[in-house]
Protein backbone atom coordinates (compact mmCIF):
# COMPACT_ATOMS: atom_id res chain seq x y z
CA UNK A 1 0.00 0.00 0.00
CA UNK A 2 1.61 3.88 -0.50
CA UNK A 3 -0.52 7.17 -0.41
CA UNK A 4 -1.62 6.50 -3.94
CA UNK A 5 -3.76 3.53 -3.05
CA UNK A 6 -5.32 5.45 -0.27
CA UNK A 7 -6.06 8.19 -2.41
CA UNK A 8 -7.73 5.64 -5.07
CA UNK A 9 -10.20 4.35 -1.61
CA UNK A 10 -11.28 8.17 -1.44
CA UNK A 11 -11.43 8.94 -4.99
CA UNK A 12 -15.32 8.73 -4.65
CA UNK A 13 -15.77 10.81 -1.71
CA UNK A 14 -16.47 7.85 0.04
CA UNK A 15 -15.92 8.11 4.27
CA UNK A 16 -13.61 4.76 4.07
CA UNK A 17 -12.58 3.80 7.76
CA UNK A 18 -9.07 3.19 8.74
CA UNK A 19 -10.08 -0.36 9.67
CA UNK A 20 -11.67 -1.57 6.48
CA UNK A 21 -8.02 0.14 4.61
CA UNK A 22 -5.72 -1.66 6.94
CA UNK A 23 -7.68 -4.76 5.99
CA UNK A 24 -8.13 -4.25 2.80
CA UNK A 25 -4.41 -4.08 2.16
CA UNK A 26 -3.63 -6.20 4.63
CA UNK A 27 -0.96 -3.75 6.49
CA UNK A 28 -1.34 -2.39 10.18
CA UNK A 29 -3.55 0.86 10.95
CA UNK A 30 -0.83 3.40 12.15
CA UNK A 31 0.62 2.40 8.30
CA UNK A 32 -2.93 3.40 6.47
CA UNK A 33 -2.44 6.87 9.22
CA UNK A 34 0.77 7.47 7.90
CA UNK A 35 -0.06 7.37 4.15
CA UNK A 36 -2.88 9.61 5.00
CA UNK A 37 -0.24 12.29 6.64
CA UNK A 38 1.54 12.01 2.77
CA UNK A 39 -1.36 13.23 1.38
CA UNK A 40 -2.10 15.91 4.03
CA UNK A 41 1.89 17.08 3.12
CA UNK A 42 0.78 16.99 -0.35
CA UNK A 43 -1.57 19.88 0.44
CA UNK A 44 -4.56 17.32 0.25
CA UNK A 45 -7.51 18.07 3.06
CA UNK A 46 -8.19 14.71 4.28
CA UNK A 47 -11.10 14.65 6.60
CA UNK A 48 -11.03 12.02 10.03
CA UNK A 49 -13.56 11.87 12.02
CA UNK A 50 -15.28 9.12 13.86
CA UNK A 51 -15.97 7.03 10.88
CA UNK A 52 -13.08 7.26 8.80
CA UNK A 53 -11.05 9.22 6.67
CA UNK A 54 -13.03 11.40 3.39
CA UNK A 55 -11.70 13.57 0.91
CA UNK A 56 -12.21 17.09 1.10
CA UNK A 57 -9.96 19.12 -1.10
CA UNK A 58 -7.18 18.07 -3.67
CA UNK A 59 -3.84 20.64 -4.10
CA UNK A 60 -4.03 21.80 -7.56
CA UNK A 61 0.00 20.66 -8.26
CA UNK A 62 1.94 17.84 -7.21
CA UNK A 63 2.71 14.51 -8.23
CA UNK A 64 -0.55 13.03 -6.03
CA UNK A 65 -2.73 15.39 -7.32
CA UNK A 66 -1.83 14.46 -10.87
CA UNK A 67 -2.26 11.09 -9.85
CA UNK A 68 -5.38 11.93 -8.68
CA UNK A 69 -7.01 13.33 -12.11
CA UNK A 70 -5.53 10.58 -13.99
CA UNK A 71 -7.47 7.87 -12.40
CA UNK A 72 -7.59 5.60 -15.09
CA UNK A 73 -5.34 4.27 -18.48
CA UNK A 74 -1.46 3.63 -18.36
CA UNK A 75 -0.39 6.69 -19.02
CA UNK A 76 0.65 7.78 -15.04
CA UNK A 77 -0.48 4.72 -14.05
CA UNK A 78 3.75 5.40 -12.45
CA UNK A 79 4.84 8.61 -12.22
CA UNK A 80 7.32 10.39 -10.35
CA UNK A 81 7.15 14.40 -9.59
CA UNK A 82 10.02 16.56 -8.61
CA UNK A 83 10.17 20.27 -7.42
CA UNK A 84 13.25 20.72 -9.69
CA UNK A 85 14.49 18.94 -11.91
CA UNK A 86 17.34 19.56 -15.39
CA UNK A 87 14.56 18.19 -18.04
CA UNK A 88 11.93 16.06 -17.53
CA UNK A 89 12.93 14.73 -21.17
CA UNK A 90 16.17 13.63 -19.81
CA UNK A 91 14.92 12.53 -16.65
CA UNK A 92 12.09 9.97 -18.43
CA UNK A 93 14.65 8.75 -21.50
CA UNK A 94 17.15 7.78 -18.30
CA UNK A 95 14.03 5.76 -16.95
CA UNK A 96 12.72 4.36 -20.50
CA UNK A 97 16.44 3.20 -20.39
CA UNK A 98 15.65 1.55 -16.95
CA UNK A 99 12.87 -0.38 -18.42
CA UNK A 100 10.22 1.99 -16.75
CA UNK A 101 6.86 1.11 -19.10
CA UNK A 102 4.93 2.29 -21.37
CA UNK A 103 3.07 5.38 -20.10
CA UNK A 104 5.83 6.39 -17.30
CA UNK A 105 5.14 9.85 -16.04
CA UNK A 106 7.64 12.49 -15.30
CA UNK A 107 6.44 15.60 -13.57
CA UNK A 108 8.26 18.90 -12.48
CA UNK A 109 7.50 22.27 -11.17
CA UNK A 110 10.46 24.07 -12.80
CA UNK A 111 13.14 22.86 -14.92
CA UNK A 112 16.57 24.32 -14.24
CA UNK A 113 18.22 22.85 -17.98
CA UNK A 114 14.80 22.88 -20.19
CA UNK A 115 15.49 21.14 -24.06
CA UNK A 116 13.49 22.76 -26.82
CA UNK A 117 14.18 20.99 -30.04
CA UNK A 118 18.22 20.99 -31.71
CA UNK A 119 19.48 22.32 -28.60
CA UNK A 120 17.16 25.58 -27.55
CA UNK A 121 16.57 26.26 -24.43
CA UNK A 122 13.32 26.34 -22.90
CA UNK A 123 12.31 28.50 -20.77
CA UNK A 124 10.33 26.92 -17.11
CA UNK A 125 9.65 28.58 -14.60
CA UNK A 126 7.32 27.92 -11.68
CA UNK A 127 3.76 27.67 -12.43
CA UNK A 128 4.27 25.93 -15.68
CA UNK A 129 3.48 22.48 -16.84
CA UNK A 130 6.90 20.55 -18.02
CA UNK A 131 5.70 16.84 -18.09
CA UNK A 132 7.50 14.03 -20.17
CA UNK A 133 6.23 10.54 -20.74
CA UNK A 134 7.69 7.35 -21.76
CA UNK A 135 5.59 6.10 -24.84
CA UNK A 136 6.77 2.27 -26.30
CA UNK A 137 4.76 2.70 -29.58
CA UNK A 138 4.37 -0.47 -31.44
CA UNK A 139 5.59 2.48 -34.35
CA UNK A 140 8.11 2.51 -37.23
CA UNK A 141 10.26 5.49 -37.02
CA UNK A 142 8.54 6.47 -40.11
CA UNK A 143 5.40 6.59 -38.38
CA UNK A 144 6.33 7.40 -35.03
CA UNK A 145 5.45 11.79 -35.97
CA UNK A 146 2.06 10.95 -35.24
CA UNK A 147 2.88 10.87 -31.39
CA UNK A 148 4.00 14.52 -32.14
CA UNK A 149 0.72 15.22 -33.74
CA UNK A 150 -1.20 13.55 -31.74
CA UNK A 151 0.77 15.62 -28.32
CA UNK A 152 -0.10 18.70 -29.67
CA UNK A 153 -3.94 17.97 -30.48
CA UNK A 154 -3.89 16.87 -26.95
CA UNK A 155 -3.05 20.29 -25.71
CA UNK A 156 -5.18 21.89 -28.24
CA UNK A 157 -8.24 19.72 -26.80
CA UNK A 158 -7.34 20.34 -23.11
CA UNK A 159 -6.94 24.17 -23.82
CA UNK A 160 -10.32 24.52 -25.61
CA UNK A 161 -12.21 22.74 -22.80
CA UNK A 162 -10.64 25.59 -20.54
CA UNK A 163 -12.07 28.13 -23.39
CA UNK A 164 -8.87 28.87 -24.38
CA UNK A 165 -8.90 28.98 -28.25
CA UNK A 166 -5.52 27.62 -29.25
CA UNK A 167 -3.84 26.92 -33.17
CA UNK A 168 -0.89 24.20 -33.57
CA UNK A 169 1.82 25.35 -35.95
CA UNK A 170 3.56 22.26 -37.37
CA UNK A 171 5.67 20.79 -36.49
CA UNK A 172 5.35 21.06 -32.79
CA UNK A 173 3.62 24.40 -31.39
CA UNK A 174 0.75 25.15 -29.98
CA UNK A 175 -0.30 28.88 -30.10
CA UNK A 176 -3.13 31.46 -29.04
CA UNK A 177 -2.97 34.46 -31.58
CA UNK A 178 0.06 33.70 -32.53
CA UNK A 179 2.03 33.89 -29.26
CA UNK A 180 3.39 29.87 -27.99
CA UNK A 181 1.76 28.86 -25.17
CA UNK A 182 3.53 25.62 -25.40
CA UNK A 183 6.06 23.40 -26.90
CA UNK A 184 6.27 19.72 -27.58
CA UNK A 185 9.53 17.63 -27.61
CA UNK A 186 9.92 13.76 -28.67
CA UNK A 187 12.89 11.93 -28.42
CA UNK A 188 13.27 8.63 -29.93
CA UNK A 189 15.40 5.63 -29.53
CA UNK A 190 14.51 3.50 -32.81
CA UNK A 191 16.31 1.43 -34.90
CA UNK A 192 15.77 0.97 -38.85
CA UNK A 193 12.55 -0.92 -38.24
CA UNK A 194 11.31 -0.50 -34.79
CA UNK A 195 10.71 2.04 -31.85
CA UNK A 196 12.13 1.32 -28.23
CA UNK A 197 10.72 3.82 -26.84
CA UNK A 198 9.48 7.58 -27.33
CA UNK A 199 9.95 10.38 -24.76
CA UNK A 200 6.93 12.63 -25.17
CA UNK A 201 7.73 15.57 -23.30
CA UNK A 202 5.50 18.71 -22.73
CA UNK A 203 6.55 22.16 -21.84
CA UNK A 204 3.12 24.58 -21.55
CA UNK A 205 2.92 27.66 -19.72
CA UNK A 206 0.04 26.93 -17.73
CA UNK A 207 0.36 30.26 -14.84
CA UNK A 208 3.78 31.24 -15.60
CA UNK A 209 4.59 33.35 -18.42
CA UNK A 210 8.06 32.69 -19.71
CA UNK A 211 10.55 35.99 -20.52
CA UNK A 212 10.80 35.34 -23.89
CA UNK A 213 9.34 37.04 -26.94
CA UNK A 214 5.58 36.20 -28.61
CA UNK A 215 5.03 33.37 -25.41
CA UNK A 216 1.69 33.41 -23.89
CA UNK A 217 0.59 31.56 -20.65
CA UNK A 218 -3.17 30.40 -20.19
CA UNK A 219 -3.52 32.09 -17.56
CA UNK A 220 -3.06 35.24 -19.29
CA UNK A 221 -5.33 33.83 -21.56
CA UNK A 222 -8.17 33.44 -19.48
CA UNK A 223 -7.54 35.92 -17.04
CA UNK A 224 -7.14 33.47 -13.37
CA UNK A 225 -4.70 30.78 -12.42
CA UNK A 226 -5.54 26.78 -13.55
CA UNK A 227 -5.13 24.12 -11.76
CA UNK A 228 -2.12 22.40 -12.79
CA UNK A 229 -2.43 19.24 -11.48
CA UNK A 230 -5.72 19.09 -13.75
CA UNK A 231 -4.36 20.33 -16.67
CA UNK A 232 -1.55 17.85 -17.02
CA UNK A 233 -3.87 15.10 -16.57
CA UNK A 234 -6.20 16.45 -19.19
CA UNK A 235 -3.04 16.88 -21.95
CA UNK A 236 -1.99 13.06 -21.05
CA UNK A 237 -5.48 11.46 -21.10
CA UNK A 238 -6.52 12.88 -24.33
CA UNK A 239 -2.73 12.31 -26.01
CA UNK A 240 -3.84 7.85 -24.40
CA UNK A 241 -7.20 8.54 -26.28
CA UNK A 242 -5.40 9.94 -29.30
CA UNK A 243 -2.95 7.16 -29.36
CA UNK A 244 -5.02 4.14 -29.20
CA UNK A 245 -7.58 5.04 -31.88
CA UNK A 246 -7.07 5.48 -35.87
CA UNK A 247 -3.85 7.35 -37.25
CA UNK A 248 -5.92 9.34 -40.11
CA UNK A 249 -8.03 10.63 -37.19
CA UNK A 250 -5.10 12.12 -35.75
CA UNK A 251 -4.27 13.65 -38.92
CA UNK A 252 -7.81 15.03 -39.40
CA UNK A 253 -7.91 16.61 -36.18
CA UNK A 254 -4.26 17.85 -36.85
CA UNK A 255 -5.40 19.53 -39.87
CA UNK A 256 -8.62 21.07 -38.75
CA UNK A 257 -6.81 22.29 -35.38
CA UNK A 258 -3.66 23.50 -37.30
CA UNK A 259 -2.91 27.38 -37.85
CA UNK A 260 -0.45 26.35 -40.49
CA UNK A 261 -2.17 24.62 -43.64
CA UNK A 262 -2.99 27.77 -46.23
CA UNK A 263 -0.99 29.82 -44.80
CA UNK A 264 2.67 32.26 -46.52
CA UNK A 265 5.36 30.61 -44.58
CA UNK A 266 9.25 30.72 -44.18
CA UNK A 267 10.25 27.24 -44.06
CA UNK A 268 14.34 26.65 -42.27
CA UNK A 269 16.38 23.09 -42.92
CA UNK A 270 19.51 22.83 -41.59
CA UNK A 271 20.44 23.45 -45.18
CA UNK A 272 18.42 25.85 -46.42
CA UNK A 273 15.72 28.54 -46.44
CA UNK A 274 12.38 28.76 -48.26
CA UNK A 275 9.18 30.21 -48.80
CA UNK A 276 5.79 29.28 -50.01
CA UNK A 277 1.93 28.16 -48.98
CA UNK A 278 1.70 25.52 -46.14
CA UNK A 279 -1.01 23.28 -48.20
CA UNK A 280 -1.23 20.21 -45.94
CA UNK A 281 0.52 17.11 -44.36
CA UNK A 282 1.27 14.15 -45.28
CA UNK A 283 0.11 10.64 -43.46
CA UNK A 284 3.92 11.12 -42.08
CA UNK A 285 3.38 14.01 -40.51
CA UNK A 286 5.78 16.21 -43.00
CA UNK A 287 4.40 19.34 -44.22
CA UNK A 288 3.33 19.94 -48.19
CA UNK A 289 4.59 23.62 -49.46
CA UNK A 290 3.48 24.76 -52.79
CA UNK A 291 6.38 27.29 -53.46
CA UNK A 292 7.40 28.64 -56.71
CA UNK A 293 9.55 25.92 -57.72
CA UNK A 294 6.78 23.40 -56.95
CA UNK A 295 5.52 20.80 -54.38
CA UNK A 296 8.31 20.75 -51.35
CA UNK A 297 7.95 18.22 -48.85
CA UNK A 298 10.08 18.91 -45.09
CA UNK A 299 9.83 16.52 -42.72
CA UNK A 300 12.45 18.32 -39.71
CA UNK A 301 12.37 22.08 -40.10
CA UNK A 302 11.24 25.33 -38.59
CA UNK A 303 8.56 26.99 -39.90
CA UNK A 304 7.31 30.74 -39.71
CA UNK A 305 3.82 32.00 -40.38
CA UNK A 306 4.01 34.93 -42.75
CA UNK A 307 0.60 36.12 -43.21
C1 LIG B 1 9.98 23.34 -28.36
O1 LIG B 1 11.20 23.56 -28.91
O2 LIG B 1 9.01 24.05 -28.51
C2 LIG B 1 9.91 22.11 -27.46
C3 LIG B 1 9.79 22.48 -26.01
C4 LIG B 1 9.56 21.27 -25.14
C5 LIG B 1 9.65 21.60 -23.68
C6 LIG B 1 9.29 20.44 -22.81
S1 LIG B 1 9.10 20.88 -21.14
C7 LIG B 1 9.05 19.24 -20.66
C8 LIG B 1 10.11 18.54 -21.48
N1 LIG B 1 11.41 18.61 -20.87
C9 LIG B 1 12.27 19.31 -21.62
O3 LIG B 1 13.45 19.53 -21.34
N2 LIG B 1 11.66 19.73 -22.75
C10 LIG B 1 10.29 19.29 -22.80
P1 LIG B 1 11.49 24.61 -30.07
O4 LIG B 1 10.48 24.47 -31.15
O5 LIG B 1 12.93 24.40 -30.40
O6 LIG B 1 11.28 26.01 -29.40
C11 LIG B 1 12.24 26.59 -28.54
C12 LIG B 1 12.08 28.10 -28.60
O7 LIG B 1 10.85 28.49 -27.98
C13 LIG B 1 13.16 28.84 -27.84
O8 LIG B 1 14.26 29.07 -28.66
C14 LIG B 1 12.45 30.15 -27.45
O9 LIG B 1 12.45 31.05 -28.52
C15 LIG B 1 11.03 29.71 -27.27
N3 LIG B 1 10.73 29.41 -25.85
C16 LIG B 1 11.54 28.99 -24.86
N4 LIG B 1 10.87 28.79 -23.73
C17 LIG B 1 9.58 29.08 -24.00
C18 LIG B 1 8.39 29.04 -23.24
N5 LIG B 1 8.35 28.62 -21.97
N6 LIG B 1 7.24 29.43 -23.86
C19 LIG B 1 7.22 29.84 -25.15
N7 LIG B 1 8.32 29.89 -25.91
C20 LIG B 1 9.49 29.50 -25.35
Amino acid sequence: MDARDVLDELRDGDTVSGQELAERYEVSRNAVWKHVEKLRDEGFDVESNGDGYSLRSVPDSGGLAVAYHLDSGEIGNDLEHHDAVASTNAVAADAARDDALHGYLVVADRQTGGKGRRGREWESPEGGVWASCVLRPDLSPREASVITLAASVAVARALEDLGVDAEIKWPNDVLVDERKVCGVLVELEADSESVHHAVVGVGLNANAKPDVEDATSVAEEIGRDVDRAALTAAVFRELERLLVGPRDEVLDEWRRRSGTLGREVRIETPDEVFWGVADDIDDTGALVVDTDDGERIVSAADCEHLR
